[in-house]
């Protein structure tokens, strides 16, 4: 499927940023993913006011009406190695900390890949890697949430409430940046502490469906998340839903 032309656009973005505005496509992460493999440079994002198949993980379906929220997706082509999910920390961190610049609210970050304002869903993270390449895509409920989510407009503070989906991109790119110029090491604590999951209670979903109760006390090297069972064991978690329980 060809990705959509940019609207022509008198948009101003931070220098070094190749952003690619448009109406209406599929699912910025599937364009992105399509223009990496097609040579796209580092820095190069793609960001709509619509998405008709907007992706979760796992085959879930991510939704927004037209307009309402930030959808956008970011290529990383970069030059020094890091883990892969570092880009997805960079991007949840970049967005929290964004949205406590322009709006005055900081969601919480939970592992792996949501934001959260308390127990509700504001923003949900998908990575795609590919050889030398990883997409991040994110979507923040700015104006909009479904039923159960939480959006930064009901908590917005003072007068930036009239900011919209493509202030929130800005800001978050210089975020990004900011972000980047930390080393792994810098990057994998600063992760760490500010991960609302740690020292949670929380139920986890296991790949293969078998669900255990414990306390999350750490990640890992590979940012797999620690659970200490109330049998004692540890274990490292690598792919499950995890959902916070009350203290
Ligand atoms: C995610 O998946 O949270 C990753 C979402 C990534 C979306 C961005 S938008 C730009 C880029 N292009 C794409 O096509 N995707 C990325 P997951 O953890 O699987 O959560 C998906 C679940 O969240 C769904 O099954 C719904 O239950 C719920 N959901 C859908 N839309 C939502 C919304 N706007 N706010 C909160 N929850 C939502």
């Amino acid at each position: 499927m060809a990705v959509p032309d940019a609207n022509p656009s008198t948009e101003h973005w931070p220098t070094g940023w190749h952003v690619r505005h448009v109406q209406e496509t599929g699912s910025t992460n599937a364009d992105l993913v399509e223009l990496a493999r097609a040579g796209a440079v580092h820095h190069s994002v793609i960001v709509a006011d619509h998405q008709t198949a907007g992706r979760g993980r796992l085959d879930r379906k991510w939704e927004a009406p037209p307009g309402a929220n930030l959808l956008v997706s970011i290529l990383f082509k970069p030059s020094l190695f890091r883990p892969l999910h570092h880009f997805t920390h960079i991007v949840g961190l970049a967005a929290r900390n964004a949205s406590n610049n322009l709006f005055g609210v900081r969601p919480d970050l939970k592992w792996p890949n949501d934001l959260l304002i308390g127990d509700r869903k504001v923003a949900g993270i998908l990575a795609q890697g590919g050889t030398d390449f990883v997409v991040v895509g994110i979507g923040v409920n700015v104006g909009w949430a479904p039923d159960g989510a939480a959006r930064l407009g009901d908590q917005a503070r003072g007068s930036n409430i009239e900011l919209g989906p493509l202030d929130l991109l800005r800001e978050m790119l210089a975020e990004v940046e900011r972000l980047e110029s930390l080393s792994n090491i810098e990057l994998r604590a600063l992760y760490e502490s500010q991960l609302a999951t740690i020292g949670r209670r929380v139920r986890v979903e296991l790949a293969n469906g078998v669900i255990v109760e414990g306390t999350a006390i750490g990640i890992d090297d590979e940012a797999r998340l620690t659970v200490r069972l109330e049998s004692g064991e540890t274990i490292s978690v690598d792919v499950g839903d995890v959902i916070h329980l009350r203290a």
